[in-house]
């Protein structure tokens, strides 16, 4: 199995590459953002508990997330690998996935980061909020509250994986085909060798 972990900033294109990636490698894509929507969407229980934390632009707690990410995995056995999209977001998490994966002893192949520079993701963002609906995105103050709760609580992520040699960073700037192509070559030559 391939287990890819898409990491980044929040706007820095990981929804709009995993989308690409999963085509390419056939992969299930999980991302608990649109799993959270989901909830949101249909009024659930979960889903009332989630939208005024992520509306904040804060992290829904881990057991939350990571009871939600566990039932996804758990009803799609059998798929060829899976890429995390927006999972792990906090170090609790990734301990959490190692676990899940274990279980079925699988891990996490690679974690690619990219990276995007704050400007260009406040710009990203606001620009999607004209279109998305999605309240986070609409408030320059909100993403920037986004973009320091990345700082202190998600960055840590990437330097867990990287202690384990599988983190690979990726310049996540210019046209979103040249982001994929970047990605594609490292998954590339990490499955080949
Ligand atoms: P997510 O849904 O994961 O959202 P995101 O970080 O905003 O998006 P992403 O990076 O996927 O951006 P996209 O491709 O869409 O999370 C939303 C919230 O849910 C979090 O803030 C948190 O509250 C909660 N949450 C989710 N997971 C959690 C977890 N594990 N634990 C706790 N809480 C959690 O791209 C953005 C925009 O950029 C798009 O408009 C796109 O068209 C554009 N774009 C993409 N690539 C581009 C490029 N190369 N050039 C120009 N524009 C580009």
């Amino acid at each position: 199995m391939v287990n890819l972990i898409l990491f980044g900033p929040p706007g820095s294109g990981k929804g709009t590459q995993a989308a690409k990636l999963v085509e390419k490698y056939n992969l299930l894509h999980i991302s608990t953002g649109d799993l959270f929507r989901y909830e949101i969407k249909n009024k659930t229980e979960l889903g009332l508990k989630a939208k005024s934390i992520i509306d904040k632009g804060e992290l829904v707690p881990d057991e939350i997330t990571v009871g939600m990410l566990r039932n996804k995995v758990e009803a799609n056995p059998d798929v060829e690998g899976y890429i995390f999209d927006g999972f792990p977001r906090t170090v609790p998490q990734c301990e959490a996935l190692n676990q899940l994966l274990s279980e079925n002893s699988e891990e996490v192949t690679l974690l690619l980061e990219l990276e995007v520079e704050d400007e260009e993701i406040v710009n990203r963002l606001l620009l999607r909020a004209e279109t998305s609906g999605r309240a986070d995105d609409a408030n320059e103050d909100i993403i920037k509250n986004r973009l320091e709760v990345y700082k202190s609580e998600t960055i840590p992520v990437s330097d867990f994986y990287d202690k384990l040699g599988k983190t690979i960073r990726v310049h996540g700037q210019g046209s979103i085909d040249q982001v994929f192509e970047r990605l594609s070559n490292e998954i590339d030559s990490t499955i080949l060798c």
